[in-house]
């Protein structure tokens, strides 16, 4: 059984198992981006391959910014994103949320740069996963993502969290702790925010490809 006692020693752990061979450098596609965002909206309650499918039919109406979306016919919306499930519920909570953004920030630039964790949560239908989905990956801000992967992954090595908050605390604590053996390990530089989103990735392909911890 792998001894694993902090954050560090699970990153270490994944990161001998290749884990992000066949994904993005940071693991969401386009990182980093307004698409970005809504995969992270639309990924809620579904399997990704559905989230690509959604993006996939937005990006053929040339419907992929705050604008567009605050503005599109909510039939149409509904119909392109069937395929990522809970359909009129995610178009009507993201036509909104876009309209929030274009009231409280005027641009997706402005909100990308500015937005706080607390306006996210504010929003009907952003929880503390799809908040720090969108600060980490859509806003490339250092905060990690904790997910049930993440959960059933460290229960799996006997740790217990008593809240989300408690799980990313310690997620992010041992990163920190271990910032310059970590950063070496890499042949280029690489920000907080970049080990955070590989790490995160790295959670997620590891549960999802059932890797056995022994
Ligand atoms: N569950 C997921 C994913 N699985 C994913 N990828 C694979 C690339 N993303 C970006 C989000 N959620």
């Amino acid at each position: 059984m792998n001894n694993i006692n902090n954050s560090y020693d699970l990153f270490v752990f994944l990161k001998q198992k290749n884990l992000l061979e066949n994904s993005p450098a940071y693991w969401w596609p386009s990182h980093g981006s307004f698409e970005t965002f809504l995969g992270a909206i639309l990924t809620q309650n579904t399997k990704w391959v559905n989230v690509e499918k959604s993006l996939e039919n937005l990006r053929k109406h040339d419907l992929i910014s705050v604008e567009k979306i605050a503005d599109v016919d909510l039939p149409l919306f509904i119909e392109l994103i069937t395929p990522s499930g809970f359909k009129n519920q995610k178009s009507i909570r993201l036509k909104q949320i876009c309209k929030n953004i274009i009231d409280d920030f005027e641009t997706y630039e402005n909100f990308e740069n500015t937005v706080s964790r607390q306006w996210l949560l504010n929003q009907k239908g952003i929880g503390p996963e799809s908040a720090d989905a969108i600060l980490c990956y859509a806003c490339k801000r250092d905060e990690i993502v904790v997910d049930a992967y993440a959960n059933r992954l460290l229960q799996k090595f006997g740790f217990e969290f008593e809240s989300y908050e408690e799980l990313k605390s310690w997620l992010e604590f041992g990163i920190n702790e271990n910032l310059d053996k970590i950063t070496g390990f890499y042949e280029f530089d690489i920000s907080l925010n970049q080990i955070y989103c590989r790490f995160h990735g790295k959670i997620v392909e590891f549960m999802k490809n059932k890797h056995e911890i022994n």
